[in-house]
């Protein structure tokens, strides 16, 4: 049976440390592996309520590869069973006929026994897991991709950058990305008061280095800002009260506040989020952290399409 929980990822001195991704395969362009890109050979499972999930979502969308790569939507509430294609008809995806995504986990490593996590690429002819390795999803979209690219696509890892955006989403994925996960499932006081330092410690340098700049690398978008993004836009609305990341609330924040809306106001990015799930995923699958399962009604979220001011900088 696979897990669903955190049990197994918590470190003796009561630190969330998260499991590593068991599958790493890659999809090459140049016959370097077994996957070759092929239009409407794999499909990209996805929550919508998941950050990690929610990058490759973005950056699909950015570089027009929707009809490329197909997209099977799981429940956000999962089960003891995990992640469950129960928002579409008959309970299973249409296209890889499955109930559960764990199916096919275990059709690709039967021995698998962590916790089954989206996003996955599944190649749709066999049915097995690509890749649940989701840094290396995005920048596989945005590199080996390329020439199903829509015209004009932006590149977010121009070549003459990589070195700084890897530089720029080290301490991002350590602080903010992974940061927030780290201050809710901490298990102790003391693991809790040091990821909630290196989480609001990471935000005002962010603040600093945006103060003057529109994105992370200057003056054009990258795969930084979108990694970035997932996090701030579930910030207020889940990481603030439920994981307990509450110095203040992004809205507290001018200068991330308004990086935050300028990007959700860009195409890709506002009209990929879907608030309602992402507050029913939190609050309703983490039993340990909400018993009570309820949701709560706030914040307005009105406010994420006032204007930013950032685009004179
Ligand atoms: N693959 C990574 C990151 C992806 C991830 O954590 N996704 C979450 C959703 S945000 C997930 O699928 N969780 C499944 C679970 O908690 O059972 C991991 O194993 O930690």
């Amino acid at each position: 049976m696979v897990r669903a929980q955190f049990g197994q990822e918590t470190s003796t001195r009561g630190e969330f440390v998260r499991q590593a991704n068991r599958f790493t395969d890659r999809i090459t362009s140049d016959g370097s592996s077994d996957w070759p890109v092929e239009a409407g050979r794999y499909r990209l499972v996805v929550s919508k309520a998941c950050p990690w999930a929610h990058r490759a979502i973005i950056v699909r969308r950015l570089l027009g590869l929707e009809d490329a790569i197909s997209l099977a939507v799981v429940d956000p509430i999962r089960d003891e069973r995990g992640w469950r294609f129960t928002l579409d008809e008959g309970d299973r995806d249409p296209v890889l006929g499955i109930g559960f995504l764990s199916e096919a986990y275990l059709a690709t490593d039967s021995t698998f026994a962590g916790r089954v996590t989206v996003p996955a690429v599944v190649d749709v002819p066999t049915g097995r897991v690509v890749s649940n390795d989701y840094p290396q999803i995005t920048l596989d979209l945005s590199t080996q991709w390329r020439d199903l690219h829509r015209p004009g696509a932006p590149d977010l890892y121009p070549e003459q950058l990589r070195g700084e955006i890897d530089a720029v989403i080290e301490p991002i994925f350590r602080n903010v990305n992974n940061g927030v996960y780290r201050c809710g499932f901490a298990a102790g006081q003391e693991a809790y008061d040091e990821a909630f330092d290196a989480l609001f410690g990471e935000l005002d340098r962010l603040s600093e280095r945006l103060a003057g700049q529109r994105y992370l690398l200057g003056d054009r978008l990258t795969e930084a800002d979108v990694r970035l993004f997932t996090t701030l836009v579930r910030f207020d609305a889940v990481y603030h009260g439920h994981f307990k990341c509450n110095r203040h609330k992004l809205t507290e924040l001018p200068v991330l506040w308004a990086y935050a809306r300028d990007l959700f106001q860009t195409p890709g990015f506002g009209d990929t989020v879907d608030f309602d799930q992402i507050k029913r995923h939190y609050y309703a699958t983490h039993e340990q952290l909400n018993p009570s399962r309820i949701v709560p009604l706030g914040p307005d979220l009105g406010t994420w399409h006032t204007p930013h001011g950032r685009d004179t900088l």
